[in-house]
């Protein structure tokens, strides 16, 4: 016959490892959430290129992810040197290829440098940012 403490006892103990258990659980998960950058939506290429330098003013920027994007929830600016947007203001997800995002850029840029920065949501619901520069020179 078990006794109440020591009924008391185990029951105790399972909670102990239970609660151990949803440690270890939300450890992983964070273990997995803090997976390498690879395994989230990361810039694969750009056009203009990143740091690239072009002798035409492109027309668009449009940037190239390892995965496949949220289109709600994707979002890029471009600014000139002194920070005023030189871009449409409508970012668009491909509909053939929702890795690809882009956005029209004001006609015939002047001569400079020009930031882009970008924030997306992957399918796998993950969120990501970046910047990088490109520059005109005609
Ligand atoms: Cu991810």
């Amino acid at each position: 016959m078990v006794s109440g403490s020591a009924a008391f006892r185990a029951t105790s103990l399972a909670n102990l490892l239970r609660r151990q258990g949803r440690v270890v659980l939300a450890a992983a998960a964070c273990v997995l959430a803090a997976a390498p950058a690879w395994a989230h939506g990361q810039l694969e290429s750009a056009q203009p290129a990143v740091d690239s330098t072009v002798s035409q003013s492109p027309q668009r920027v449009q940037i190239h992810f390892t995965e496949r994007l949220e289109p709600k929830l994707a979002s890029v600016s471009v600014r000139n040197a002194i920070g005023q947007r030189v871009d449409d203001g409508k970012p668009v997800v491909s509909p053939a290829d929702s890795r690809i995002l882009s956005i029209g850029l004001n006609p015939a840029l002047p001569a400079g440098t020009y930031r882009v920065e970008w924030a997306i949501t992957a399918v796998d619901t993950h969120r990501t940012k970046g910047q990088y520069n490109f520059t005109v020179k005609p």
